[in-house]
């Protein structure tokens, strides 16, 4: 049974679509995957993409009804996307919550430490652009522990469903070793189901299909 679309997913996908966010080819991935389509969130490059985006991200947490104290974006995509959903947090649900992101660098003057903004206390949500083997968001995970906060879930716009350390996907693993949970605005399924819905991306569907079959979770 597919999961109920709401307004915010089918906005976001149009959204996706009319800024070629998705793109099908040929792609290695950070964890050295060869896959036929990529999600790349840099193409959400206007400020009204991006207000967009952020009411996408907001709607689908509130949505979820999770309790969280605080937004955190890693580094360097998730910084854009934190703040975003902060603003749109605000802006349209009323909600004023603090928020925090890390740098790659540590710096050695100026404000010093790695993480800028609020300081990381309380349920911490993670929010990013997309989950493939979950290395990233454990990053982040990790950096949310070793600061005393705790980890209160991850908000992604791509959930590619794909294996992480096991058998069972990145998102189901990383939910399952951190009791919290990932909340995703679309996932693999969802690019399965446009792609198979246009014929001119016969071929393309295939390969997506082939590729479920060597990455996916089994189904
Ligand atoms: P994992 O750390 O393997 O979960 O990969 C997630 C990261 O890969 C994301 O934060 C992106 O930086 C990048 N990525 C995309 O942006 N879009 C994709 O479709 C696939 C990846 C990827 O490299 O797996």
């Amino acid at each position: 049974a597919r999961r109920p679309v709401h307004d915010y997913q089918r906005d976001f996908i149009e959204l996706t679509l009319h800024r070629q966010v998705l793109r099908f080819g040929e792609f290695t991935l950070k964890s050295g995957r060869q896959s036929p389509y990529f999600f790349n969130m840099g193409r959400i490059d206007s400020g009204a993409a991006l207000a967009r985006l952020g009411r996408a991200y907001a709607a689908a947490l509130v949505e979820a009804g999770i309790e969280v104290d605080m937004l955190f974006g890693p580094a360097y995509k998730g910084i854009a996307l934190a703040a975003a959903t902060a603003i749109a947090l605000a802006e349209q649900h009323g909600r004023d919550l603090p928020w925090a992101y890390n740098r790659k660098e540590a710096k050695d003057h100026g404000e010093g430490g790695s993480l800028v903004g609020a300081p990381l206390a309380g349920r911490v949500l993670i929010v990013d652009d997309v989950m493939t083997a979950g290395t990233a968001v454990r990053e982040s995970l990790a950096l949310i522990r070793a600061h005393g906060a705790t980890p209160a879930g991850v908000l992604i716009a791509l959930d590619r469903q794909e294996r992480g350390q096991g058998e069972r996907s990145a998102a189901q693993e990383v939910a399952a070793d951190y009791g919290i949970p990932v909340i995703a605005i679309t996932s693999l399924d969802d690019v399965l189901e446009y792609a198979g819905e246009q014929p001119q991306l016969a071929a393309e569907h295939a390969r997506l299909l082939d590729y479920r079959a060597r990455y996916g979770v089994r189904r």
